[in-house]
């Protein structure tokens, strides 16, 4: 089934008449894809928080954002008309190195599905979760949006950058030649409760946390961390960013990307040293050449994002500690 053979759809002409921006109220119906992922997670319980009254979302048991059909379907009968697209396969640096066919796949997949049946339907208004990655690897610091396209990507995460720039475009096409009114927002690296903490597809922040933990409670003498430590990276906690979301699908329609992120970042060494000390481990670190670094640096610019009027309220240390306790009480 393709797009344009759907019937009693906004149908495909080559106008872009610009939709009237209604604002989303506490009964607007809003699509959260993904909400059993990390950021689908948290925009949920902030939607939830807030008061929305008609958020919908549907377990990947019963919805595979992978089946075209499956999701023009869910499209036809719930008739959201804000979506999320937070659903998306992600990883740290060696999942990233380790399945790039299906990070690409995977990605284009369920983007384009969500992307085409929400214009179809009717949509009001979508916001797509890019990435930091789709800015070059080795960029000028901070990464301000005109960065976008302007050099090679970090090779380490090519096939999932790749995925999320046609998922940008996308929303940019579709918006130039349909007049839809779909965002496109860039966290930076994420953490918090929920996230995947597999020590061979996790993030680095969920990585350390568990490393540390348990080798305090098996009192190993020395921790591994990948890398060489040197590496800078900026962490934002994802309810900051879950927050983020939902004001900027209350304030920006603009087509071009809006950055998210806390405007300071930190080495990998010293946040191995600050994860250390929050878990309360007392043996040493040692570091793995063996394993990539990645981008050497990737601090996002946030000045649009502040000049709208958002901040992030959590600290690192803040944010750490409370994951660290959600960790160990799951
Ligand atoms: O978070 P991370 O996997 O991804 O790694 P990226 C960040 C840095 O932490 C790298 C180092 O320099 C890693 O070598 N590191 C140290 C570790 N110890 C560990 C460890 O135990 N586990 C992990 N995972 N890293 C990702 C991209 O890049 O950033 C994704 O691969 C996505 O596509 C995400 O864009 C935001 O920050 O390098």
């Amino acid at each position: 089934m393709t797009g344009d053979t759907l019937k009693g759809t906004r149908g495909s002409s080559d106008t872009s008449v610009p939709q009237e921006v209604l604002p989303m109220d506490k009964k607007a119906r809003i699509y959260v894809a993904g909400h059993q992922g990390l950021v689908g997670s948290a925009i949920l319980r902030q939607l939830q928080a807030q008061g929305y009254q008609n958020v919908i979302t549907i377990p990947r048991e019963v919805l595979d954002l992978l089946e075209q059909e499956a999701v023009y379907h869910l499209f036809a009968r719930e008739e959201p008309q804000y979506v999320f697209l937070a659903a998306a396969r992600v990883g740290g640096i060696e999942a990233n190195r380790s399945f790039p066919a299906q990070f690409i796949r995977e990605n284009l997949l369920i983007q384009t599905h969500v992307i085409d049946a929400a214009y179809h339907h009717g949509v009001r208004k979508l916001l797509f979760l890019g990435s930091s990655c789709i800015y070059p690897g080795l960029a000028p610091q901070p990464l301000k949006e005109e960065y976008f396209l302007n050099g090679r990507l970090e090779e380490t995460n090519e096939a999932y950058a790749i995925a999320k720039i046609a998922g940008i475009k996308m929303c940019q096409a579709y918006n130039r030649q349909y007049g839809c009114n779909y965002i496109s927002v860039m966290p930076t690296n994420l953490y918090g409760p929920g996230d995947n903490f597999d020590l061979n597809t996790s993030h680095v922040l969920p990585a350390l946390i568990r490393k540390f933990h348990e080798a305090k409670i098996r009192q190993d003498k020395q921790v591994v961390v990948w890398g060489s430590g040197k590496p800078r990276r900026e962490f934002l906690h994802v309810d900051d960013l879950a927050s983020a979301c939902i004001f900027l699908m209350q304030n920006y329609d603009q087509p071009e990307i809006i950055n998210i992120g806390t405007g300071k970042d930190i080495s990998i060494a010293n946040l191995a040293s600050l994860v250390k000390n929050i878990v309360g481990y007392e043996g040493k670190i040692v570091y793995d050449h063996s394993k990539p670094d990645g981008t050497p640096r990737k601090l996002l610019d946030t000045s649009k994002l502040k000049a709208l009027g958002w901040q992030p309220q959590i600290t690192l240390r803040q944010g750490i500690e409370s994951t660290y306790r959600w960790f160990t009480e799951k």
